[in-house]
């Protein structure tokens, strides 16, 4: 299956959460510290209890490398136990001159089998090139992202009193020529998600920020019923995989995701 019709899938089947699997050795619980391999066991567990309610899993990738040779492999066996018609994100927010993007696309689709990656675009087109000529992947951009320092560049006003990251939904709706991008907007920003859902023409739209950094389900999934827009993924990482730091952490994070996956379905059924 390409990326675009395991996110077709899964949001028909009205699954929005990805869970975000940045796991970090020191947040796991101590249940787990004592197996040779914790974090895979936890990645295991949570995949287990998750895959048949969850719209897409994410990876942060610096949770990985910074492991070093076993981040990689943990990694590599983690991907191993998503079902096929799941979406797999390789969230490194990369772009780099033209060779060097080319081994980071190669790196995240080739390699690791990723069906998406989130780009940081500003290098500009020709950095993100090697990721576009992938057309059965999915690739999400970064425009208002949920952190304060947004503000610092991306919000920075424009002659006409746009704002820089509206600029970069206008070039990525130009990039899209293979109907293989997306946006990466913010969960925070709920005013901006507002006023800008307009324009976000059929591009489907990963939304983090929600929890742990304070951005609301409720509001951000309302936002979305207003509109057409109907390929979207809530991305939840240390709100649903910390649940628990015991032993029913997995059974924890499964009650976490259905009980976001109810408040979505009764919101867009309504
Ligand atoms: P939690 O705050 O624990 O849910 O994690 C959020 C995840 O989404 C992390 O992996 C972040 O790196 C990522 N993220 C943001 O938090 N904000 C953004 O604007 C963009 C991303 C991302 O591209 O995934």
């Amino acid at each position: 299956m390409t990326a675009q019709e395991k996110l077709k899938k899964q949001n028909d089947d009205l699954n929005f959460v990805c869970v975000g699997l940045d796991t970090d050795i020191q947040k796991i619980p101590s249940c787990l510290k004592s197996l040779p391999n914790p974090i895979l066991e936890f990645n295991k567990r949570i995949i287990e209890k998750t895959s048949d309610v969850a719209g897409a899993y994410k990876f942060n990738l610096a949770f990985y490398e910074k492991e070093g040779s076993k981040g990689i492999d943990i990694l590599h066996q983690s991907i191993q136990f998503i079902p096929d018609d799941i979406l797999i994100i390789g969230d490194g927010k990369r772009g780099d001159i033209g060779n060097t993007s080319q081994k980071y696309a190669e790196m995240l689709y080739d390699e690791f089998k990723f069906d998406s990656a989130t780009l940081n675009p500003y290098m500009g087109k020709d950095s993100l090139d090697p990721f576009l000529d992938y057309k059965s992947k999915l690739n999400f951009v970064l425009t208002l992202t949920s952190n304060p320092g947004s503000k610092d560049f991306e919000k920075i006003k424009l002659a006409d009193n746009s704002l820089l990251y509206h600029e970069v939904i206008k070039k990525v709706k130009i990039w899209n020529v293979n109907e293989n991008c997306g946006l990466v907007f913010g969960a925070t920003k709920k005013e901006e998600l507002a006023n800008d859902i307009n324009q976000f023409d059929n591009l489907p739209i990963l939304l983090p920020g929600i929890g742990a950094q304070g951005g609301n389900l409720d509001e951000v999934v309302k936002i979305f019923k207003q509109t057409k827009l109907n390929r979207f993924l809530i991305n939840v990482s240390r709100g649903i995989i910390y649940k628990s730091t015991e032993y029913d952490f997995a059974d924890k994070a499964r009650a976490e995701l259905l009980t976001m996956n109810r408040i979505i379905s009764d919101i867009l059924r309504k």
